[in-house]
């Protein structure tokens, strides 16, 4: 059987029927450097805290599924060295040979699926890579939000992805991609781009109605909701363009492939930005973990 352990905090969340908001762990050991990523991890869970509902980081830890850390796993897996990456294909494998793995977005909302929780917060979901006609290199990502049934909370998509064609496979599969108040969508660490959003809610209680409205008629598969950056920690996409395309070039010379793309990015684009990148990342993911904790909290008053 599953091995599953619950941290204190959401165990007690689960007995009161109180809100909880999963936190994805590859961001922690793939998406930013030590001593950095712990600090915003915990700061994140804070922000959930006082927003009124309960963080759930989830990970794996030799061989037991965490559903919530203690601050002492936190930070052991914040500074563990070779972490697996777990998707959807690689869970269940991490899980019978006792490894441990940090959880993507789509190996996060297949856990918080099993632990009944429906709300989830990250920066940035993973999606098409540019070049993607020659790669395929298509993030499992996308088709878990067709699949699973949670609201995702991100700040839209890095400019690492092919955003159009990213926007185009989740049309396809049939994922709701909603725009928290305003018209176009937003493009990570900048609030606006040039593409229209999808779709646009303008209140937490809509996005936790669609949620529940959505499996009432009776679709699989969760919600893509994209959080725009706030404007004070935003950095222009001018700046941005030429950075991500020496990473990109970067990527291609030393062919760097699969699961370790998005990792080389983001970690040359932290590099190449002076540190610039993860102090918008650090600030988009907090807004996005306050969002995430009120339509955690208007599901609750929806199901009561
Ligand atoms: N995009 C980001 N930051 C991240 C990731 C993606 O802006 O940290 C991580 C997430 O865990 C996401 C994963 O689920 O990378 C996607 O990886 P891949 O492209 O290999 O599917
Ligand atoms: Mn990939």
């Amino acid at each position: 059987m599953i091995n599953i352990k619950y941290s204190a905090e959401v165990q007690a969340a689960r007995s009161n029927n109180t809100a909880i908001v999963a936190l994805e762990s590859t961001i922690i050991t793939h998406g930013m450097p030590y001593p950095q990523n712990v600090e915003v991890a915990a700061q994140v869970e804070q922000d959930i805290r006082e927003s009124g509902a309960t963080p759930a980081t989830i990970a794996v830890l030799d061989g037991c599924l965490h559903i919530g850390l203690e601050a002492d796993q936190l930070l052991s897996l914040g500074q563990a060295k070779n972490v697996a990456k777990l998707s959807r294909a690689d869970f269940a494998a991490c899980l019978a040979t006792g490894g441990t793995g940090a959880t993507t977005v789509a190996a996060t909302m297949i856990a918080a699926k099993l632990s009944e929780i429906e709300v989830f917060a990250t920066g940035g979901i993973g999606g098409v890579h540019k070049g993607a006609e020659q790669t395929f290199d298509i993030s499992a990502d996308l088709l878990e939000l067709a699949a699973t049934p949670v609201t995702v909370v991100a700040a839209g998509a890095k400019a690492i992805l092919d955003v159009p064609k990213t926007l185009e496979v989740l049309e396809t599969h049939g994922v709701p991609v909603i725009v928290y108040g305003q018209d176009s969508f937003p493009a990570f660490w900048s609030a606006q781009s040039d593409l229209a959003a999808p779709l646009r809610l303008d209140s937490a209680a809509q996005i936790a109605s669609a949620h529940v409205l959505r499996q009432a008629i009776g679709l699989p598969g969760g919600q893509l909701v994209a959080n725009p950056i706030p404007d004070a920690d935003q950095i222009a996409a001018e700046i941005l363009a030429p950075i991500i395309a020496q990473a990109q070039t970067e990527a291609d010379i030393k062919g760097i492939s699969g699961k370790s793309v998005t990792p080389f990015l983001l970690q040359r684009i932290f590099e190449l930005t002076e540190g610039k990148s993860l102090t918008a990342n650090i600030a988009l993911v907090r807004n996005n973990a306050r969002l995430a904790s009120n339509v955690a909290k208007e599901l609750i008053t929806l199901r009561s």
